[in-house]
């Protein structure tokens, strides 16, 4: 059965170029909750290890270079079939092929600096909660 919760980040792209307030409340029109939400930057440490998937890839210093590059905005999100709609939600990696109407498609600059990630699976939207907050930081 789909799981009803999903991990997000508002990337330094998003907030650099002021969209931090338009997203958040296009992931709240789309009937998101929010459950916990933190503005925060990311420690080159953090970075790699949020990334660790990514190591081997020819991207994984630019990668966590962008990362740390400025603040983010991490937050747990529910709603039914969390994971696969709010990737629906997003778009594609690459705002160039992401559908009209997505996060990615109005707001990202490109595949790299992409505006905001989002779970995969419901095993990683739960590692990556876990890693951004503790227990009693989640509503
Ligand atoms: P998604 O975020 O859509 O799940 P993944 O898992 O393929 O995409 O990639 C993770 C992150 O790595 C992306 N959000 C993007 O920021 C970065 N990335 C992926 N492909 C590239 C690339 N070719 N060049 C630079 N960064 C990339």
């Amino acid at each position: 059965m789909a799981g009803n919760r999903t991990f997000t980040m508002l990337k330094p792209d998003a907030i650099e170029n002021g969209y931090m307030g338009k997203i958040i409340d296009m992931i709240i029109q789309a009937g998101f909750e929010v459950k916990a939400m933190k503005y925060t930057r990311l420690s080159e440490d953090q970075a790699k290890e949020f990334y660790a998937v990514h190591k081997e890839r020819p991207f994984f210093g630019e990668l966590v270079e962008y990362m740390t590059s400025g603040p983010i905005v991490a937050a747990i999100l529910e709603k039914d079939n969390a994971v696969e709609d709010f990737r629906a939600l997003i778009g594609a990696t690459d705002p160039a092929e992401a559908a009209d109407g997505t996060i990615r498609k109005l707001y990202a600059e490109s595949k790299g600096r992409n505006a905001v990630h989002g779970s995969d699976s419901d095993e990683n939207a739960g590692i990556e909660g876990r890693f951004h907050f503790n227990e009693n930081e989640i509503f």
